[in-house]
């Protein structure tokens, strides 16, 4: 029991209760009473008032990647809440966890359509196609702590991921002396002993395993274990589509991502395995490049697919193992699995290695190289440097080139959305720099792409970053979309041209530092100047449209597919 106060105040207590010092939002009039409670625990937690409801939602996304907890965003109904859709469904792609709390019509007026009326459960699911695990509406005041208490564990237990609190506005004024409940600790699932020793004879019987590790669910430790476990059989490790951070980028046996723009020769190797142990990936169209390094549904290779979500095992493949596990249990438990003394693959793991290695030279391009300017990023950035991108094909370039860290090291570094969420990069920095006020954030953006989210330079100025640094390549085009048109449709151009503003002067009227580069001698005084500033910087990166993949050009795209008569 609790002396009264208002539900809303309650709400934010729980909040306080679960360790959450950060919520991310745009204020309603639905929700006054919780936007009272954070003014009177201002001591002990704050509210980042966001400008729109789809970057508050990403900084949530993107505080749920960090934190390993839920990130926590409020919205106010209908409108706010459609807004905030975007991040609701990347954190359900990207099994993150996070809570959207969203101010509801009075209880009085429900199911009137009254004004900005939405029915929550059936607008964001659940499913395991939806945008959420759970979707519910809190009816009681004295219920409050019960539903906030089993969000968290929703959002945290099995395969993470989004929940959805709908907040009658009557309600959160109600008093109540409900207690709140305590910290949300998950239970992690432990992979059967049988099915270890399964793994076990699976690997003895290999000549060409590989594994690949990603996912949501990793903690210092777990990685660690992991690197024991791929050392202790030295096994060659990818990293899943944008979980680049999982293993050491730096590791000898490390072959690089299997994501989007895979290394042709890093392809080749997973189709070419006869072991295929995915750790904690879902396996998704991107992790295996459209279905078809590990054919759906009944891969060449063997398959073991380790994975936290009952739901997710056999959804697509049928593995020759299963196991439901949390990741941080099955690292753990699968350093424990004794390896023989000579194993048989050891030149084809140096050799995956190697490919990775040789996937780092890069061609020169003229007159601004992405590649250098990635590499001079990482080469002057501290070691806990976080990297942010959205979607567009300018984030081939740090797929390819950013060494991620393992998280044992400084946690997570890489904040992008598997759900290829245009948009994601810049509310994503704003949210790390503003939670981890210590640590440089990056962010590379596209011209489509910053523009999605941009306006969140306001709150990053408002709140006070200072450590970010923002890089917008500008190609004067959705990149991506056009390099797709000059595959099918060579010539011609149809809406994927774009008429941009002078990104300098628009981050200083933000209150940024920014600097114009469009030759690769000017990339790094500006970073330089950007890493010594005492506020954010933008860095407006000139580029070329010709210059569309790391790897091709828009022009040799267009001639092989007219030489195909398309
Ligand atoms: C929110 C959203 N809208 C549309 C898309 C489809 N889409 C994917 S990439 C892309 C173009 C990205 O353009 P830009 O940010 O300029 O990067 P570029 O591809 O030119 O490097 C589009 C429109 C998407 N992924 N997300």
């Amino acid at each position: 029991m609790s002396t009264p106060r208002p539900a809303g105040h309650a709400l934010v207590e729980a909040l306080i209760a679960q360790g959450v010092h950060t919520a991310f939002g745009v204020p309603g009039e639905s929700y006054l009473a919780v936007l009272d409670g954070f003014h009177q625990h201002r001591d002990r937690i704050r509210f980042i008032a966001c400008r729109q409801e789809g970057g508050a939602a990403f900084m949530a996304e993107a505080q749920g990647k960090l934190t390993g907890r839920p990130g926590i965003c409020f919205v106010t109904r209908g409108p706010g809440a459609t807004n905030a859709s975007i991040g609701l469904h990347t954190a359900f792609q990207d099994s993150t966890p996070l809570i959207l709390f969203v101010g509801q019509v009075a209880s009085d007026q429900r199911d009137r359509e009254a004004f900005q009326e939405l029915d929550y459960r059936q607008v964001f699911g659940p499913g395991t196609l939806g945008m959420a695990k759970w979707v519910a509406e809190v009816q009681s005041a004295d219920r409050l702590p019960e539903y906030v208490a089993r969000a968290f564990h929703t959002a945290l237990q099995g395969r993470p991921g989004p929940v959805v609190l709908s907040l009658p506005e009557d309600m959160l004024t109600v008093p109540t002396t409900a207690a709140v409940l305590p910290r949300a600790v998950p239970a992690q699932a432990w992979p059967a002993p049988g099915g270890l020793r399964d793994l076990r004879s699976m690997l003895l019987a290999a000549q060409r395993p590989f594994l690949i590790a990603g996912g949501s669910g990793w903690d210092a430790e777990s990685a660690a274990a992991l690197q024991r476990f791929a050392e202790n059989w030295q096994l060659p490790v990818g990293c899943g589509f944008r979980f680049q951070d999982t293993f050491d980028n730096r590791h000898p046996l490390y072959a690089g991502d299997v994501g989007i723009g895979i290394n042709p020769k890093l392809a080749e190797r997973v189709r070419q395995a006869d072991l295929v142990i995915a750790l904690g990936v879902r396996l998704g169209e991107m992790t295996t490049s459209g279905y078809t390094l590990l054919q759906a549904p009944r891969p060449a290779q063997k398959l073991v697919h380790v994975h936290a979500g009952p739901e997710e095992l056999g959804r697509v493949y049928a593995a020759d193992l299963m196991l439901q596990a949390s990741v941080a249990s099955a690292a753990k438990a699968l350093e424990s699995l004794t390896a023989p003394i000579s194993l048989p693959w050891a030149e084809w793991s140096a050799q995956a290695h190697a490919d990775y290695e040789a996937n780092h030279a890069a061609p020169a391009v003229q007159p601004l190289d992405l590649a250098v300017v990635i590499k001079t990023v990482q080469r002057l950035a501290p070691a806990d440097t976080v990297y942010t991108n959205g979607a567009g094909n300018y984030s081939g370039w740090l797929h390819r080139y950013v060494r991620y860290h393992g998280l044992q090291h400084h946690g997570r570094t890489q904040l992008a959305c598997t759900s290829g969420a245009m948009g994601y990069g810049v509310p994503a920095a704003v949210a790390a720099a503003l939670l981890y006020p210590q640590r440089t954030v990056v962010n590379v953006a596209g011209d489509g792409d910053f523009l999605m989210t941009g306006q969140e330079l306001a709150t990053a100025t408002g709140y006070g970053a200072r450590k970010l640094i923002s890089l917008v390549v500008d190609n004067g085009s959705y990149g991506t979309i056009r390099m797709h048109q000059e595959r099918e449709y060579p010539g011609r151009v149809s809406g994927s041209d774009l008429f941009n503003p002078d990104f300098a002067a628009l981050a200083r009227a933000y209150g940024w530092q920014a600097h114009f580069v469009d030759a690769t001698a000017g990339f790094e005084p500006a970073f330089a100047a950007a890493l010594a500033a005492s506020k954010p910087t933008l860095i407006h990166l000139k580029l070329d449209t010709d210059v569309i993949t790391s790897r091709t050009t828009l022009g040799a795209i267009r001639d092989a597919a007219q030489r195909a008569g398309r």
